[in-house]
């Protein structure tokens, strides 16, 4: 009878500090690490939102949908970071995805040109992304 409540509190024990474990770490997995969605609509040639904001070791998800009749490029080339074939295409939806691992204040709007920083061909669009 004692061994028996001996083994059950001992199980008891061990299941508990699993528990509290599995607690410990999914949460402080999520703070090392958090991730932010951001949806991003596409219309009239421009963005809305046109400005997104993430911090530093944030995996950061722009799903974007463009209702314009024509693509519009996104990229950033300092995460590496586009949509399949560089465009959302007209009509569409696409996905961009990357991890925020420095800080940085750009356009990610590349419509006409590989450079973010050139503005001069492209939609006249803007998606200003900081890090901070
Ligand atoms: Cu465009």
């Amino acid at each position: 009878m004692n061994e028996i409540n001996q083994t059950t509190i001992a199980s008891g024990i061990i299941a508990i500090a699993l528990i509290v474990g599995a607690i410990v770490f999914t949460t402080g997995g999520d703070v090392r690490s958090g991730t932010k969605t951001f949806d991003v609509v596409m219309e009239n040639n421009r963005y809305n939102p046109s400005e997104i904001v993430a911090s530093v070791g944030d995996r950061v998800i722009i799903n974007f949908e463009n209702r314009d009749p024509v693509a519009h490029g996104v990229a950033l080339p300092q995460f590496n970071a586009t949509v399949p074939g560089g465009h959302v295409p007209a009509g569409g939806t696409a996905r961009m995805e990357f991890v925020a691992d420095r800080p940085i204040d750009t356009d990610a709007a590349v419509c006409g040109g590989p450079n973010p920083s050139d503005t001069t061909d492209d939609h006249g669009e803007e998606l200003k992304v900081r890090v901070i």
